[in-house]
Parts: structure tokens; sequence; C-alpha cells
């Protein structure tokens, strides 16, 4: 790995020690709550969201290789003011209506390549250098791919990520699926009826029983994927559909894109590889449903079925 790339990683996971330890005490700090703006994802801003966005430009900062910042909670790409090679697309803080109720959160970023004279930050997902999320759970996990394996690392006592997982793999099958089902009447066709045969368990076309679990926080939903097999979908509905998904395509769906792609699994868009899709915009949306091949087929069949 070329050591500017390595040390760029380096400084994200530095940023992710310090929003971890932030967030640890932030109940005793009164920070749970809203900081009384909107970003430009119109969405009220919780402090740590903030927070989390300040304490990634300040690490972002003192490293020169690093040039340009896209973040969930910044309008424009920020730019460094430095010859960096790379940018960095991230969600600071995903999940953070969960942090009042003291749920898993994350952090999720996106390692590319740019020139500086001359940076194109909409690159489509298969150019990604890297990609990784932090979870802020039971334990601290840093989540780590450049395309061909998925490694796990867990943050110590001594505030150092240590290696507790390599070469991860997602299981192909699986009895679990996230979805919100409170959506279920924005629903496509394709939606509903993969999610009826779930439902439908051991007499039904699945043959088998299923689960189902949603977090409401992206991060906690995929760490479970990854680890144990199952599939994640925000796919486009009747009411998301005019702003093209809810999930983000640059700092959300394409690094969880590559690193269940790298882990075995699969990530569409119910139509297509969501690392294939050509970036509009820097927060552009996009529907995800990505997780176990197997399960990401079934839905798939059913997109095509739908024409
Ligand atoms: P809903 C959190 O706001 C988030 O962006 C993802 O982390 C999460 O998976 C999703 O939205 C939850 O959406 O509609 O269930 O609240």
């Amino acid at each position: 790995m070329a050591p500017k790339l390595a040390g760029s990683i380096a400084t994200v996971a530095a940023a992710c020690v310090e929003i971890a330890a932030v967030l640890r005490v932030a109940p005793i700090a009164g920070q749970t709550g809203l900081a009384g703006a909107t970003n430009v994802q119109g969405e009220a801003q919780k402090e740590l969201d903030v927070i989390s966005n300040d304490i990634f430009i300040k690490h972002l900062r003192q490293n020169t290789d690093i040039s340009i910042l896209v973040s969930e909670e910044l309008d424009e790409a920020l730019h460094m003011q430095n010859q960096g090679a790379y940018a960095i697309a991230c969600d600071p803080l995903d999940g953070s209506s969960n942090l009042d109720v003291n749920v898993t959160v994350g952090t999720i970023f996106s390692v590319l390549a740019v020139d500086p004279a001359n940076p194109e930050l909409l690159q489509a997902g298969t150019r990604q250098l890297a990609a990784g999320y932090a979870a802020y759970g039971p334990s601290t996990s840093l989540v780590l791919s450049f395309g061909k394996s998925v490694s796990v690392f867990t943050l110590d006592a001594n505030g150092v990520f240590v290696l507790s997982a390599d070469a991860v793999r997602v299981p192909a099958a699986s009895g679990e699926y996230a979805i919100n089902t409170a959506r279920e009447r924005f629903w496509d066709a394709a939606t509903r009826a993969y999610v009826a045969e779930n439902v439908a368990g051991e007499t039904g076309p699945a043959g088998k029983r299923y689960n189902m679990r949603w977090i409401g926080s992206m991060v906690g939903d995929i760490h479970r994927i990854l680890m144990r097999g199952g599939i994640f979908m925000y796919p486009l509905d009747s009411e998301t559909a005019a702003k093209g998904g809810r999930l983000r395509l640059l700092y959300e769906a394409n690094p969880m894109g590559l690193i269940i792609e790298a882990a075995g699994g699969a990530a569409t868009t119910g139509r297509g590889r969501i690392l294939e899709v050509p970036p509009q915009d820097i927060h552009q949306r996009i529907p995800v449903i990505l997780g176990s091949a197997d399960e990401v087929a079934r839905v798939e069949a059913h997109y095509r079925a739908q024409g």
C-alpha cells in the first residue's frame, strides 16, 4: 500500500478514535441533542453531527496528502489548500437519531485519488482506493477494505485499533433481512414480492424462516450483515423516488458497496451494480440493496420480473 494512502487512512482512523471518545461521554456532557441547524440534506443536525464533522476537519487539515473533504454535513466540498493526492468522502456520524437512546452509530468513509490541480470528485464506486466505517457500539470496530478483502479492527483500552478479524466473508445465504417495514405502503412491486416471500417463511417460495432486524443505523445493520449475513434494503420507493432514494451515493452506498463486494456479497440499486453508477452530484441519493449474494440475487430477479 502506498505510504501516503496508509497515512491518510491512519488520519481517518485517528478522527474515529476521537469521535468514539466524545460519544462515550456525550450524555454526561449533554451533547446528544439537536444543534439547531439543518444540513444540506434538509435534516435537523444533532450537536454530535457537527462535533464529529469538526473533528474530521481538524484531523484532515493536519495531513497534507488529503486535499479535499466531502462530508454529509458540508454543502460544498472543503478544499484544504494543499497538493494532496487524496480526497475523503464521509458521513462523519451516521445514524445520529440513535444517539439519545445509546444505539450503535458510525462513521462511513471513502478514499478517492484526485489531481489537486483539477480534482474529480464524481467518481464511480469502482474507482475508490479504499473504504471503511467505524461502528461505535459495545466495542468500537474499524472495518477497512481496499476492494479485495475486508479487515476488522477493534479499539483497545489504549486507544489503538487491533486486528480482530481478517478476510471477512458475507455468507451467501441468510435468514435475516433489514428494511423499514413501516414504509411498505411506498414500496414497489419487487420489494413487496421479496419481503412477502421472506414473511411466508418455511411454507413460502423461500422455503425457510426469516427474522427481520432494522436498527435505523446503516452502520449497525451493515456490520451485522458483514459479520453474519443478511440483506440491507433502502429501495427506491414512491416517497423517495423524487430525490433518487434516501441514502447517499458517495459517502454511504459506495463505501458500503465496496466493503460488501470485497467480502463476497453484492450491492445493487435493484437494477444495477451500485459501484458502477456515475455520480452526478456529491450529495446524490440512491437506492441501496446489499448483503448476502443469494438474497440480493432474489431481489434483482423480482426487479427484472417487474420490468
Ligand atoms: P429510516 C440514518 O438517518 C440513516 O441515514 C441510516 O443510517 C439508516 O439506515 C436510515 O437512515 C434509517 O432510515 O427511514 O428507517 O429512519
